[in-house]
């Protein structure tokens, strides 16, 4: 009652831009994302940045009173320059959120100054299972790489694939995948034969492809980050592996639906696991779908720019549910145990954690009207990262 009072009066006294700028907009919140939009990551960056500029054309710029300013910074994926910009982001420009974050370095780069800036840090890209446990301020809305490989394990066996050759890219979210994948592959009764690990940067994998065929398996178990997965491809038909017989299985980051279309039919029927698929069957996904690449030229938007979409809505709900109040730590207990719909169906913050749970789906490459598509066929619900749970029963 006497709010609106004052505001009548307000609105009498100096007419309603003056309200405006006073009592409604009170203060601006800054959000700084850090993600690679040059160097071998750049996909990554172009995505999420495309679906956070969706997100806040659907949902405005003013949340809870506040001013929402966007300020993209690109680290290409380099540790050094992503902790100095967000440093940078934190005293000069005094954010409330960082987010982002392509790869496990760099977010790992940047906890440390989370916790002592009490900001909270939104990571919306790299999959590595222990980066939540590295600041009570992280929260994750991307995805963490054991929550694909455990189900992919678990398929793969019941499914005729007994013998295996795991190969991935030799940093921390690739050995999350073969340990995760493999304990529950064996478990199972299926067999690793070889594991090969190559490096993040420029991989050839010819050599490793010709070695993983010399074992003869019934799948190459592949973990790649985003937007190598036809560098992967193309060489695995070159060195004729589809052709021996043997399939390509793994998490959904090697049919990433950034590149998928132009994989070439040679694709068609590989079996992957994963949390999100730009033919997901949802209204809320065909509303994504469209809205995005209707906003950015045909292209299709890929499992990061799902991780970038829903870093916003967490963002913007954390904020209403304060009520504009900018106090990291409540910002990050108002996040703890939300959910909503997503394009990639039902999630919410673990509030435990602080990482995402979501539906992990076996999907298989097909056309449809004259496209390639990773199509879900089956689902396996609210996925809690099992990486976790593995550490905390050691
Ligand atoms: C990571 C994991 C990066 C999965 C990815 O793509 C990915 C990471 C850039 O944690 O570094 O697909």
């Amino acid at each position: 009652m006497a709010r609106s009072f004052v505001i009548a009066a307000a609105i009498a006294a100096f007419g309603l831009a003056a309200v405006a700028d006073t009592s409604l907009a009170q203060g601006t919140v800054k959000i700084g994302f850090i993600i690679p939009m040059t160097g071998p990551q750049q996909s990554t960056g172009k995505q999420e940045v495309a679906a956070v500029k969706l997100y806040m054309a659907q949902h405005g710029d003013t949340v809870a009173g506040k001013k929402i300013e966007l300020i993209i910074k690109d680290d290409g994926a380099v540790p050094d320059k992503t902790k100095r910009i967000a440093q940078e982001l934190i005293v000069n420009d005094k954010v409330t959120f960082l987010a982002g974050f392509g790869i496990t370095p760099t977010a790992l780069a940047v906890a440390p100054l989370a916790t002592q800036a009490k900001v909270p840090e939104i990571v919306t890209a790299a999959g590595t299972s222990f980066i939540t446990e590295r600041s009570p301020y992280i929260v994750r809305t991307s995805f963490a790489v054991p929550q694909s490989c455990v189900p992919m394990a678990d398929w793969a066996v019941k499914n005729g694939i007994k013998r295996v050759v795991t190969m991935i890219s030799d940093y921390a979210p690739g050995i999350d995948a073969e340990k995760s994948f493999t304990a529950e592959f064996v478990k199972n009764g299926g067999k690793v034969v070889d594991a090969i690990r190559f490096p993040l940067a420029n991989p050839d994998f010819a050599p490793f492809l010709q070695r993983a065929a010399d074992r003869k398996p019934d799948a190459v178990f592949i973990f790649v980050p985003s937007g190598q997965g036809s560098i992967f491809v193309r060489q695995f038909v070159q060195k004729g592996l589809d052709k021996a017989g043997i399939k390509i299985i793994g998490p959904g980051d090697v049919v990433d639906d950034d590149l998928l279309n132009g994989m070439g039919d040679q694709v068609i029927g590989t079996v992957t696991a994963h949390f999100y698929s730009a033919d997901h069957d949802s209204a809320v996904n065909k509303a994504f779908v469209a809205a995005f690449e209707k906003a950015n030229h045909g292209m299709r938007p890929n499992f990061m720019a799902v991780g970038g979409y829903d870093g916003m809505h967490l963002m913007y709900a954390a904020l209403k549910k304060t009520g504009g109040n900018t106090d990291g730590t409540a910002l990050v207990n108002a996040m703890k145990g939300m959910s909503w719909e997503s394009p990639r169906g039902p999630i919410s913050i673990d509030p435990q954690t602080r990482d995402i749970i979501h539906n992990v789906y076996i999907r298989r490459v097909e056309k449809k009207n004259g496209q390639l598509y990773n199509v879900e066929f089956a689902t396996f619900p609210a996925v809690k990262d099992p990486g976790k749970a593995a550490e905390k029963k050691k």
